[in-house]
């Protein structure tokens, strides 16, 4: 570690100790101005914010330690930032082996955090826990006050470099750190902050830290925000939170919690708090000494195992699960919020993006915790423990429904059937790079799109009245749908995880939907099953949407269409070129049902004059969210997410 060498280079020659070590200083910090990414991972707005981050995670390791109550994290008017704790106040002592006082060891020597003062229980995480002298090495300024001992003292720093030694600036009657900095336009693209981020993120830490409370602020000119927040139940808030608006199935939110000694000095600890509700999805959050693991790792198996195990056990033993029957992990979390902590002392982040908690010991500790408390707990609360197994069991037979139900599809998809539905009026040709299906919304366009179409490649697929919400139904539901089915067997691919591409019987699926919130409704619906249940389809870049044009332009026998406002205004003044006093009469298209069958094709349908927009799903991940957000509890934010958003996600690339 850079950190050891830099102490002995110091104690080896006392005569030249101070030099020595600043040169070391100098070089540590200027790795970080270097390499900043290597530190805070990016310098985007997530290491922007990561910044914070580190600051609040030495106030917070002083929480855990005891001794601090309240954290304000604070937006300055000018966009710096203030992070201020009440703990102790990191140590102003001159250190022997430095020379120097802590305080400046710790804002000028990397990794100096938490090895100082002897000991402690450092947990909370940072991206690699890098502490306060990274921030000051990528802060234009940065200004530390520690209340201590009575006194106030200050110490200033610019980019990693001391502006001003410590010194004392007042006298005080409490204790506590205020670290107030800019970060370095130098070394960030952007240096505006986001308060959603940070209270955000700050309300997950006040969650993870029972009754500690978190302050933030926002003091930017018309944008003021002010919250505090504390949560005396921790995790089990959290849950309660999580589940609003859901209806839960039992009142109390279930917690455990328990710790192992791995040495004197070595405690391992991990709490879960839990609660059903009666819908379908499972949330499960895990954290790893407060830093969230978005891929799980072995707290997450630790407990997943032991629920599945509990309760098939719990089921068995009190005969609601006869002894040939059994529910699986995924049944079992079905409906669950879950929220997971554990904290250690050598946390080993795995994967790509360290989003993954690799300590195999964890998986028993939490195993163990879960196995004894959860069974415990059901014993206690046998109308809890036979509605848990009523759901699961009732998941387990959905399961097999959908299961049932997909081969039911499968079957009457596949070759051997060949049947298809009425809705569908098919094509000619029978290569699938060749065939294009237009599913269009409501029965008078449908009609023009059939005698407009050119039947030798272009099929037709009626869609009409509301369709099925996919996020908010259980796979059998979809399988079985009257409005999805027909779609499904006119694609010939089966659907989720048994959809095959190979089978697929158009290349092109286009989707025409007026431009209205209506159409937009549609469209959006689509994209979700065929994000959900087909995402190929969209990988591969074979879903469009159809772009019909908006005004009708007409000067005595010449007609012509326009798709913009603009390109009416081009087109009209075109029209009139040869004389300007020309009439021309410019009327807007209301939907696609007052098309006549050739003004479709012409403008809509002809490979050769239309305009067709492909969807694509660059970023799959931002997709899954957007249509999350979309399909979630609320009904007014979707509403209004279909009107600002819908167009948006058809225009991913034109
Ligand atoms: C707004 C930022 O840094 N608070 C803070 C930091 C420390 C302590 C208290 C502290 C720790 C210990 C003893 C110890 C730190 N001290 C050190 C070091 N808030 C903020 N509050 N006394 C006070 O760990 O034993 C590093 S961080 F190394 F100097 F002890």
């Amino acid at each position: 570690m850079a950190e050891d060498k830099e102490l002995k280079v110091t104690t080896v020659d006392a005569a030249n100790e101070y030099d020595a070590s600043e040169i070391q200083v100098l070089e540590g910090l200027e790795a970080v101005r270097k390499r900043p990414g290597m530190y805070i991972g990016s310098t985007s707005l997530s290491g922007l914010h990561h910044l914070v981050y580190e600051i609040v995670d030495n106030a917070i390791d002083e929480a855990l330690a005891g001794f601090c109550t309240e954290i304000l994290v604070q937006i300055n008017a000018d966009g710096t930032i203030t992070v201020v704790d009440n703990g102790r106040g990191i140590p102003v002592d001159v250190q022997p082996q430095t020379g120097k006082p802590a305080l400046e060891v710790v804002y000028t020597i990397l990794h100096a955090g938490g090895k100082f003062g002897g000991g402690g229980y450092k947990v909370s995480g940072g991206l690699h826990g890098v502490g306060a002298s990274v921030v000051n090495a990528l802060s234009e300024w940065l200004i530390v006050q520690v209340h201590r001992g009575g006194h106030i003292y200050e110490m200033r720093f610019a980019r990693g470099n001391i502006t001003e030694p410590m010194t004392i600036i007042g006298e005080t009657d409490h204790t506590g750190t205020t670290v107030t900095f800019k970060p370095d336009p130098e070394m960030f693209e952007d240096c505006t902050y986001s308060y959603d981020t940070l209270h955000t993120r700050m309300r997950e830490e006040a969650f993870l830290n029972a009754g500690l409370k978190i302050r933030t602020v926002d003091l930017r000119a018309g944008q003021e925000q002010d919250d505090t927040m504390c949560y005396e139940g921790g995790i089990r808030e959290f849950v309660t939170w999580l589940n609003q608006g859901k209806d839960a199935l039992h009142e109390n939110v279930i917690y455990m919690a328990g710790a192992k000694e791995n040495s004197a000095n070595d405690t391992s600890m991990a709490e879960l708090a839990l609660q059903y509700n009666d819908g379908y999805s499972e949330t499960i959050l895990s954290f790893a000494n407060n830093v969230h693991t978005p891929d799980g790792g072995m707290h997450e198996e630790g407990f997943k195992r032991a629920l599945t195990t509990v309760l098939n056990n719990y089921g068995k033993k009190y005969k609601l699960l006869k002894d040939d029957e059994k529910v699986t992990g995924e049944d079992c979390r079905e409906g669950l919020t879950c929220v997971i902590s554990v904290k250690l002392t050598d946390a080993q982040f795995e994967g790509q993006t360290k989003a993954k908690l690799g300590n195999s010991e964890i998986r028993t500790l939490v195993n163990n915790i879960v196995s004894e408390k959860l069974e415990t707990f059901l014993e206690e609360n046998p109308q809890v423990g036979r509605m848990i197994i009523d759901k699961a069991m009732m998941a387990s037979r959905a399961r097999e429904a959908a299961k049932k139900a997909r081969e039911s599809v499968r079957r009457k998809t596949g070759l051997e059937s060949g049947q298809m539905p009425d809705k569908l009026q098919d094509c000619n040709e029978r290569d699938p790079a060749l065939c294009e299906l237009y599913i269009v919304e409501g029965d008078s366009a449908a009609g023009s799109a059939i005698q407009g179409r050119d039947s030798r490649f272009q099929a037709i697929l009626s869609m009409w009245g509301k369709m099925l919400n996919v996020e908010k139904a259980r796979a059998d539901k979809i399988y079985g749908n009257d409005k999805l089915y027909p779609l499904i067997v006119a694609l010939g691919a089966g659907i989720g995880d048994e959809f095959n591409i190979e089978k697929l019987r158009y290349h092109k699926i286009i989707i025409m939907a007026d431009a209205d919130v209506d159409g937009s409704h549609i469209r959006t619906l689509l994209l979700t099953f065929f994000f959900r249940y087909m995402r190929p389809l969209i990988e591969r870049g074979y879903v469009y949407s159809a772009v019909p044009p908006l005004y009708k332009l007409q000067r005595g026998k010449t007609q012509r269409v326009a798709y913009s406002d603009e390109e009416r205004d081009r087109i009209s003044a075109e029209m009139r070129a040869d004389n300007p006093n020309a009439k021309v009469d410019i009327n807007r298209f209301k939907g696609l049902g007052e098309m006549d069958p050739h003004e479709l094709w012409e403008t809509t349908m002809d490979p050769e004059q239309r305009s067709l927009r492909r969807i694509t799903l660059k970023d799959a991940i931002m997709a899954d969210q957007v249509f999350t957000v979309l399909m979630g509890e609320e009904v007014e934010p979707r509403r209004e997410w279909i009107e600002t958003n819908a167009k948006y996600v058809v225009n991913l690339d034109i």
